[in-house]
């Protein structure tokens, strides 16, 4: 949080909402900031207790940003030029159906978004089905949670980022997070990690790190990409200090003999072998969660870093079966979940906008889910397409033989946040249609054939779920400018000029939520009883809420989602990263966040505060390596991988370890980490290896002009 600005104490007039950004959706207030501005001021409210982080507080700069797109653009003559709202979405219509006509319903594509709100979610999934008739739309949230969600699925029969409210982790006397670094990418919730005991997980000594052994707590930095072996060595070493809960084991789970087989062979000194953990910290930490466990109450709780990997799904188990042998799940103060990232990461996840998934969190292969949302839909159930491919499948099959030739990209950005992005961008220029509704002219949108200029968070109605499962308002508070339209009404007017009914396709958000709870009850993520005058009222919703009056803000408490009740551990083996170091990469770069950014920075490096504080790409360095390489503080950095490069500003960092680099992907151009990552998709959730890539760095000259030209000439790095 920033501590130099403390909110107002007396209430002014503004409109009550939410953040724009992160999974936290801390309350604020939207009001006037004289001069024709916009200010946001925190709001009481459970999970941000009046705090905001700065991406907050600057948020509202973005509202009247001369970089904020005001008209659609037309690309005429390989350059992007203003067009009536008329002539762009005829346009885009009239390129889908000619292609279409030619080419089949999947050559049209749809890319959506986890920062969309419920309403847009839902009604995009009804757009790809219905208007397109595609199978192929997918969504940047599996690049997010996607591992958390499939491991949560198998161990619990549902899947809720937190199956508690964020409250509840004060009462605990320990929490692990594993691979999350809320201190910046959440630093409200911080006010909520007061246990006496955090064990940080994190190859890097981070801010959240820093907190946890200044409060007495551990941090273990495991090599990136050796998370399983570490949970399994700290379950192995629970077991050995007679930790682990042999009554909730027998009466809670299944399947414990079969996942302790795996843990068995992973005593703590082979763990440190594997991990760079030493054995006296696991057993250490295994005795603090353990202890814990028994009394106050314990949580383990994961992110990205821990997630992002070729088998993250299984590393994702594998904390979860540490959590279940403590006993965690499923208990009242006590338990295990996924710090979900996006502000509508969670609602994102359950209304359609996944290639295999219709909305109430159902699954399209399965008849009686197609039956009851085609009646929703009034279609019949054939006309609901099948399944099609994950994101990256997805963005690498565009423009190839089989692959889409048009897509409709609502809410992301990746050419900069999609892995091996450099191949990314190449399928997006082959595109013979790409269009992008977006507020600024992201990396993505200033590749488009069409870009549709949309209101901001603050100028439209809808609700978000945030990642206690809560549903929440957001209101508009600001007129939007004349030129742009709501996504809703983007979706609704294509949809038209598509040939649908316009009674299928409202642009108002609340009739479009009651639509939303009608097609998601009886499914797993049941609204139907979240009535958008439940969500106005500020009522305390959290889904399931299948009845008027209904919330569940604890899952499982009864009971785990599956037939028997019970939770299952999955057996889970540790394998190694999708690539290895060699002579030529002798590297790991990881890759993550810095609490000013948002994501690919499209919003956040637009706004003037934002972007002063952190201007450019880094790369976090040992300084024995920085010697070992060449390189200096504050220089620039060539990073090279096996399939790009990227520049970055040397930053030395005497806590790191001596065979990872960190470097944040907040930024385009040369300074695209995503150009290094590795797109090796886990099997079960196709949730890219964000977090592993092997690098080789050297000293570069810096990416302005005359480093460009320096570079070009081969000259000596300075
Ligand atoms: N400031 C800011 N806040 C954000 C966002 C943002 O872009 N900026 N984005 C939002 C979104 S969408 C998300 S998903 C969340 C993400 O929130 P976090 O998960 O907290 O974010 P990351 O920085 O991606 O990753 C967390 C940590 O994982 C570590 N890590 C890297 N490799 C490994 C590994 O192999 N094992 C382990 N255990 N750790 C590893 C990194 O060092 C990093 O500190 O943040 C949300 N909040
Ligand atoms: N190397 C690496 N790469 C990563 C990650 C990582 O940790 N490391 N993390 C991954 C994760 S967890 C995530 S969530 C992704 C996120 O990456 P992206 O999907 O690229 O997310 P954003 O940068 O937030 O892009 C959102 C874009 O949509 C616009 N936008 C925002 N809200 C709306 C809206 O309501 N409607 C419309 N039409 N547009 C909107 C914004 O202006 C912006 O241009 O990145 C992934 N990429
Ligand atoms: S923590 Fe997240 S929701 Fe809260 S102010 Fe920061 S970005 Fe917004
Ligand atoms: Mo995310």
């Amino acid at each position: 949080m920033s501590p130099a600005r403390t909110p107002p104490s007396a209430p002014q007039a503004g409109t009550a909402t939410h953040c724009p950004y992160c999974a936290l959706q801390c309350a604020m207030y939207v009001e006037p900031a004289g001069g024709g501005g916009w200010a946001t001021r925190p709001r009481d409210f459970p999970v941000n207790r009046g705090g905001l982080c700065r991406k907050g507080w600057t948020a509202a700069e973005l509202l009247t940003s001369p970089e904020r797109l005001a008209s659609p653009l037309i690309r005429r003559g390989g350059r992007l030029v203003e067009a009536t709202w008329d002539q762009a979405l005829d346009l885009v219509a009239e390129r889908v159906r000619a292609l279409q006509a030619q080419h089949g319903p999947d050559t049209a594509a749809v890319f959506g978004s986890g920062g969309l709100t419920n309403e847009k979610a839902y009604l995009l999934g009804k757009f790809a089905r219905l208007a397109l008739g595609t199978r192929m739309i997918d969504y940047n949230g599996r690049f997010c949670m996607s591992s958390a969600a499939a491991a949560s699925r198998r161990a619990f029969g549902l899947d809720r980022g937190l199956p508690f409210p964020v409250t509840d982790l004060g009462g605990a006397g320990a929490v692990l997070l594993a691979g999350a670094n809320p201190a910046e990418t959440m630093p409200p919730l911080m006010g909520h990690l007061t246990a006496p005991a955090l064990v940080v997980v994190d190859p890097r000594r981070t801010a959240t790190a820093r907190v946890a052994l200044e409060n007495g707590g551990l941090h273990l930095a495991p090599r990136p990409g050796t998370d399983t072996a570490l949970a399994l060595g700290l379950l192995h070493a629970a077991k050995l200090e007679g930790l682990l809960d042999a009554g909730y084991i027998a009466e809670r789970t299944t399947g414990f003999e079969q996942a302790w087989r795996q843990a068995a062979a992973w005593w703590p000194e082979r763990c440190e072998l594997e991990t760079g953990v030493p054995a006296p910290r696991i057993r250490a930490a295994a005795r603090l969660l353990g202890a814990a466990a028994r009394e106050q109450g314990a949580y383990v709780l994961t992110g990205r870093g821990t997630e992002q990997h070729a088998k993250g799904t299984d590393s994702a188990s594998a904390w979860i079966n540490l959590a279940l042998a403590l006993g965690l799940p499923g208990r009242d103060g006590a338990g295990w979940g996924c710090l979900t990232g996006q502000g509508n990461g969670q609602g994102g996840r359950e209304h359609g906008q996944k290639a295999d998934q219709l909305p109430g969190y159902r699954s399209i292969t399965d008849a009686a889910a197609r039956e009851h949302v085609a009646a929703v839909w009034g279609v019949d159930a054939e006309e609901i397409p099948g399944a099609g491919v994950s994101a990256f499948e997805l963005l690498e099959s565009l423009g190839t033989g089989a692959g889409p030739k048009a897509m409709l990209v609502f809410g992301s950005n990746p050419a900069v946040s999609a892995p091996d992005a450099s191949l990314v961008r190449d399928r997006l220029d082959s595109l013979d249609l790409l269009v992008v509704a977006d507020f600024v002219l992201s990396e993505t949108a200033e590749r488009a054939d069409v870009v549709l200029p949309v209101a901001q968070w603050a100028e439209e109605e809808g609700t978000m779920t945030n990642l206690e499962g809560r549903l929440l308002r957001r209101r508009r508070a600001v007129d939007p400018p004349p030129g742009v339209r709501t996504d809703l009404q983007v979706i609704s007017a294509l949809a038209a000029r598509l040939g649908q009914p316009a009674e299928r396709f409202p642009a108002d958000a609340d009739t479009v939520l009651a639509e939303l709870g009608r097609a998601s009850a009886g499914g797993a993520a049941d609204y139907s009883g979240a009535a958008p005058e439940r969500i106005e009222a500020g009522e305390e919703v959290h889904w399931p809420a299948p009845g008027p009056a209904s919330s569940t803000p604890r899952l499982f408490l009864e009971g785990f989602a599956h037939p028997d009740g019970r939770a299952r551990f999955h057996p889970v083996g540790h394998t190694p990263a999708g690539e290895a170091t060699d002579t030529q990469f002798p590297l790991v770069a990881t890759t993550g966040r810095t609490m000013g950014h948002y994501q690919s920075g499209a919003q956040t490096r637009r706004i003037g505060e934002l972007a002063q504080a952190a201007p450019a790409a880094w790369v976090e360095v040992h300084p024995d390596t920085a010697a070992e390489h060449g390189l200096a503080a504050g220089h620039w950095a060539l990073l090279t991988g096996r399939r790009g490069t990227m520049l970055a500003r040397v930053r030395l960092e005497a806590s790191a370890r001596r065979d990872t680099v960190f470097v944040p992907f907040h930024y385009g151009g040369a300074q695209t980490a995503n150009d290094l990552t590795n797109p090796a998709l886990d099997p079960v959730s196709r949730m890219p290896e964000f977090k592993v890539a092997a690098v080789r760095i050297e000293p570069a000259p810096g990416p302005d002009a005359a480093g460009a030209a320096a570079l070009a000439a081969g000259a000596a790095p300075g």
